[in-house]
């Protein structure tokens, strides 16, 4: 905790203006400052451990854009759920520098990707055979062709929502980009735990993502220089 107070001393911008000498020579130093201090949300995202219990979907063809994930698994990874605020805009806070979405042993290494609207996400194959992703998702269609080991492509995602990734050569590749019109968000650790800071004060709108799962969201409300609190459950 005192780690994230630190944190907003940080953050605390503090705008200085000097005004210069006055007319008649006197000398006068007039300092106007405005801080803006922000809050966080911190808490933990519950997932089942059981079976997966929908059926899968199998082709990438398929037109349920947002229905299950096609990928089996035998119980959800909290890690696989994307933690946003609505309440804030992605656009315009693209990061400055692609995100990187590798291919290594021949798997997309992140199962689920968020970025905020407009990121630009590089795609290098750190493989030692030929890559081809693809996508069908409505917010991005594309086609990287295939590239040779060592090759990055890039694509840009423009409009909010779940793009999910296929390689045309490996039929078990897969993976997903979340593009989020938010700059405020976070993958949880694997004990479901996450921080959310650079909150205006106010009440939110956060949800936790799952692909399999759904979301569920909540109101919080952030104080000035405090950490709300908050638990998130899918089922
Ligand atoms: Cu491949």
């Amino acid at each position: 905790m005192l780690a994230f107070r630190l944190g907003f001393a940080a953050l605390a911008g503090v705008l200085a203006t000097l005004h210069g000498v006055s007319a008649n020579g006197d000398r006068s130093v007039e300092v106007v400052s405005a801080s803006t201090t922000f809050g966080a949300v911190s808490g933990n995202v519950r997932v089942p451990n059981g079976a997966m219990r929908r059926d899968a979907r199998l082709s990438p063809y398929s037109r349920q854009a947002y229905g299950p994930s096609r990928y089996q698994a035998s119980s959800f990874s909290v890690e696989d759920v994307v933690v946003y605020v609505t309440t804030v805009s992605g656009r315009g806070s693209a990061a400055s520098s692609p995100v990187i979405v590798d291919q290594v042993d021949l798997k997309i290494v992140q199962r689920v990707t968020p970025i905020p609207v407009g990121t630009s996400v590089n795609f290098p194959n750190s493989d030692d055979v030929f890559h081809n992703l693809f996508s069908l998702s409505e917010p991005k269609k594309f086609n990287l062709g295939r590239y040779a080991p060592g090759e990055t492509r890039s694509v840009v995602f423009d409009r909010p929502g779940i793009v999910r990734l296929f390689c045309d050569i490996h039929s078990d590749m897969g993976g997903a980009i979340l593009v989020l019109d938010s700059d405020r968000f976070a993958q949880p650790s694997a004990d479901g735990s996450f921080t959310i800071d650079g909150l205006e004060p106010g009440r939110h709108q956060i949800v936790a993502w799952h692909d399999a799962l759904g979301a569920d969201t909540t109101e919080i409300l952030v104080r000035e220089g405090e950490v709300a609190q908050v638990v998130l459950t899918l089922q």
